[in-house]
């Protein structure tokens, strides 16, 4: 049985989105993030962090490994391409939206959602909103004449990346420049398998 630890409100929904999205049968273990610290959870995941996978006891932690491991494990083309060439660039766009994406928009959610409201920091909110101009209109040009990021088909990159700018909706990121990546995004989380993962604890 394919286990994932993690309450849907945190990063564990991208790999619940990725299980749905694949029609795995999985056991859901909604660990709250308070929880990720405890003796029972450091077992599975001695990082201290959700998501983490256990798979018939294969464990993995890391939300975009994770994902990457089940497209490639159990994915068809087109969600898990069949070229070497496209699966180097699911990987390329999963890192690149992981480590030059998410820690702005995480930034931004801390200042002005997570921290109790006397300790939010609207100035760093708004250079966090700035540092995210060049990505995203990087995205925005890349994604000009392309359906997703692949090309013509949905894919685990557009799986893992809007996953990621999902965020981008809370904190009211203003995208009105970069309209290539607001339809885009828009459609990819309309799609059911991640609407399911929404209503999910
Ligand atoms: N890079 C990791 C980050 C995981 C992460 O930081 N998860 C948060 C929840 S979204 C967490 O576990 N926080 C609890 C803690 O750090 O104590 C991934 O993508 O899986």
């Amino acid at each position: 049985m394919i286990k994932l630890y993690g309450t849907a409100m945190s990063r564990s929904a991208r790999c619940l989105w990725a299980l749905e999205e694949l029609g795995l049968q999985y056991e859901h273990v909604p660990t709250a993030v308070a929880d990720a610290k405890k003796p029972e959870h450091l077992k599975i995941n001695p990082a201290g962090h959700i998501p983490a996978l256990d798979d018939n006891g294969t464990v993995l932690f890391e939300s975009m490994a994770i994902n990457l491991y089940l497209a490639a494990k159990y994915g068809k083309a087109p969600f898990w391409p069949e070229t070497h060439e496209d699966r180097g660039r699911a990987a390329q766009w999963s890192f690149w939206v992981m480590t030059e994406v998410e820690p702005h928009l995480i930034t931004m959610l801390r200042q002005r959602l997570l921290n109790p409201p006397a300790q939010r920091d609207e100035k760093a909110a708004q250079q966090a909103a700035e540092a995210l101009k060049g990505p995203l209109k990087m995205l925005n040009d890349h994604l000009a004449g392309r359906e997703w990021i692949l090309g013509k088909d949905f894919t685990i990159a557009d799986l893992n990346v809007a996953s990621v700018m999902s965020f981008a909706m809370l904190v009211k990121l203003d995208m009105s420049a970069t309209p290539a990546v607001q339809g885009w995004l828009q459609k990819g989380l309309s799609r059911e398998a991640n609407k399911k993962v929404r209503a999910m604890k």
